[in-house]
């Protein structure tokens, strides 16, 4: 049948209309994060994408780009915030120049079990919120890596054991724990790691079982010091200006998939951690407990790093630290 021009002009128009609208129900996010896919954070962050998409009929669809690979991990946070992407992960102390709020996770010996790792968050959490809501970014959820240790080639007694040894370091409170044990800090992204330890950039690292196991250590490293001296937190981020944008219902979509996700990923980061020290055992790596004298040592370094900490971060942080530590009692 052929339509008159006139009425012939509004079916295109509407048709165009209604495509319009059929693209625009769609929104479609891009999700950087640091972090290799098959890691547990990456895994949690798939599941809450999946989540969102199942909670929004397909409405919001983001899609993970993970292991550093569409910015790099100290990318992130800037393209997000400039929205050149729309969510990300980061982990937090990493911007721990910019505030030294975002520090205070990756303080040696302040909270050292996943209990006194929550009560951190929990201490914390609603200023760390408030600091990047500053930059235009809603924090959506939080997970912890598991303890942090020591991996090195040879024994390690006394810190220092590592005096002038070049250390991975991946944030600027793990290089200034680096610098006070006598050792040289070099920033490697977790992304990078392997090449770095195969062609002797760095000779040591500070990180997680995880990130051991992820990086294969054991190929070039002997020793894991499983000195459990802190557990750093990752956040995923969204552009504030973008999730105001979304409607009501898939705004609730998305935060009730990151509480869930939240929750999920504290269980699997510690159910997990016992998984990945048995991997460095089983690939012939030395786990051990550090020695009296290497544990003394870093305390001492964390002891002096809360109190730097606590100059720079003033009455905020002072307030943050008793509330964390009358809640543990510590
Ligand atoms: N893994 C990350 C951060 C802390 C951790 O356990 C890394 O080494 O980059």
């Amino acid at each position: 049948m052929k339509l008159p021009a006139p009425l012939c002009k509004t079916a295109i128009a509407l048709a165009t209309i209604g495509l319009t609208f059929a693209a625009s129900a769609q929104t479609k996010w891009d999700m950087p994060t640091p972090y290799p896919a098959t890691n547990f954070h990456t895994e949690n962050i798939q599941q809450f994408a999946g989540d969102v998409d199942k909670a929004t009929a397909g409405k919001l669809k983001i899609t993970v780009h993970a292991n550093g690979a569409l910015f790099k991990a100290n990318e992130i946070k800037r393209a997000v915030q400039g929205g050149q992407a729309q969510i990300g992960e980061i982990i937090i102390s990493g911007a721990a120049n910019e505030d030294p709020l975002f520090a205070l996770d990756t303080i040696p010996f302040l909270a050292t079990s996943y209990g006194e790792s929550k009560a951190l968050w929990q201490a914390s959490r609603a200023k760390v919120e408030e600091k990047f809501a500053k930059q235009g970014l809603k924090v959506l959820f939080s997970v912890p890596w598991p303890p942090q240790g020591i991996y090195s080639k040879g024994p390690l007694n006394a810190s220092a054991d590592l005096k002038g040894v070049k250390i991975r370091s991946y944030s600027p409170t793990v290089a200034r724990m680096i610098e006070l044990m006598g050792a040289q800090p070099v920033t490697v992204q977790a992304a990078e790691l392997t090449q770095a330890l195969a062609t002797g950039v760095v000779s040591a690292n500070i990180t997680s079982a995880a990130t051991g196991y992820d990086s294969k250590s054991w190929e070039q490293l002997t020793y894991y010091f499983d000195v459990q001296a802190w557990l750093p937190k990752n956040v995923v981020l969204v552009n504030q200006k973008q999730f105001d944008a979304l409607d009501k219902a898939t705004q609730q979509a998305v935060t009730k998939a990151a509480a869930d996700a939240e929750a999920r990923g504290w269980k699997t980061s510690e159910e997990k951690t016992i998984w990945y020290v048995e991997q460095l055992k089983k690939n012939n790596m030395k786990v051990l407990p550090p020695s009296a004298e290497l544990k003394k040592d870093l305390v001492g370094i964390g002891d002096k790093m809360t109190k730097e900490w606590l100059e720079k971060a003033g009455a905020d942080g002072q307030a943050v630290l008793d509330a964390y530590r009358k809640s543990v009692k510590k």
